[in-house]
């Protein structure tokens, strides 16, 4: 097995000067966090004469398909490999298989990380792993062009939700500042990111939001998702869908109930109930603010009644 030693920043740049013909590994069910950092990544090794690729269990999305422009498609076979943004090899996905003991090099911010690479940068206080692929790109000389700029600004700014969650810090900010300097259309960019949704997407927004049940004053809200519904726009979508109960005001405990092959699936979210408790009772668990369970070979309005009885008596129970 491995054995990972960590290294800094200044040696993970070293380590890239004395190599070349790098593969460049994004996680399965990639974010613009992975994906900003190995496009950008492999765009400034191009720009300083290295030889390198990226690979990834699951394809770019359309929503991100401006990062190929930082890159140029090169075909070589790989000599070393560097993880962005992994925090467990587990989360190659299918690359895994391939690749999993092979890495050479884990550049990662997940405070979760369990090492698998030879070497292993990880700093928990950057707030997307593009930051400190902002850092290596300085060291390693190469250029911030717009194009490779527009991929770490895509990576810093998805992770932390445009700069909205706790982990944003100064740097953070004067990170990005420097990356808009380099001149893409900052406004448009983030249209794409944040705001712009498709039409299929709101269109099941209206339904979700028309069919909405609220019950336990106004303190729980659900919704049922048909496999007929969810087959109606993409997956990333569905997981905005499933957010909604909980954007409400005063809505303690937001349940989404998904159909599946063999029934219905729930997840609840909540603020203060411990819902891991409440999907407990049907079997299910998780977290004790994010937990999920199963109803099988019921129709949705019985797997309803008994989610909506169970959460009821856990909100009224807070008292
Ligand atoms: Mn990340």
């Amino acid at each position: 097995m491995n054995k990972a030693t960590n290294i800094t920043l200044e040696q993970a740049a070293e380590l890239i000067r004395q190599n070349d013909d790098f593969l460049i590994l994004s996680h399965a069910n990639p974010d613009g966090d992975t994906f900003g950092c190995s496009y950008s990544l492999c765009g400034a090794l191009q720009s300083i004469g290295k030889r390198a690729r990226i690979a990834c269990a699951d394809p770019l999305s359309q929503r991100f398909s401006y990062m190929k422009k930082a890159v140029i498609p090169q075909e070589f076979e790989e000599k070393t490999i560097i993880s962005v943004d992994v925090a467990d090899k587990a989360l190659l996905g299918k690359l895994e298989e391939v690749y999993g003991d092979k890495v050479d090099l884990a550049i990662d911010h997940h405070l979760s990380h369990v090492p698998f690479a030879k070497h292993v940068y990880v700093d928990d206080t950057a707030a997307a792993a593009s930051e400190i692929i902002y850092d290596l790109i300085q060291l390693l000389g190469a250029d911030l062009n717009e194009n490779i700029a527009v991929c770490l600004y895509t990576g810093i700014a998805t992770d932390t939700g445009c700069f909205k969650y706790g982990s944003t810090t100064r740097l953070t900010h004067e990170k990005a500042g420097k990356l808009i300097d380099c001149g893409f259309d900052m406004g448009a960019l983030n249209y794409v990111l944040f705001d712009m949704k498709s039409k299929a997407r709101i269109l099941l927004e209206q339904k979700v939001l028309q069919d909405m049940e609220f019950f336990a004053d106004d303190k729980g809200a659900i919704v049922v998702l048909t496999e007929e519904l969810m087959n109606s726009v993409d997956s990333e979508d569905i997981n905005g869908i499933s957010s909604l109960p909980r954007e409400i005001e005063g809505v303690e405990v937001g349940v989404v109930l998904k159909q599946r092959e063999d029934g219905w699936k729930a997840s609840m979210r909540s603020n203060n109930v411990n819902v891991q408790e409440v999907c407990g009772l049907f079997g299910g668990g998780g977290h004790i603010r994010a937990a999920g369970c199963s109803f099988k070979n019921m129709t949705a309005e019985e797997a309803k009644a008994q989610i909506i009885k169970a959460v009821t008596d856990a909100i009224n129970n807070l008292k």
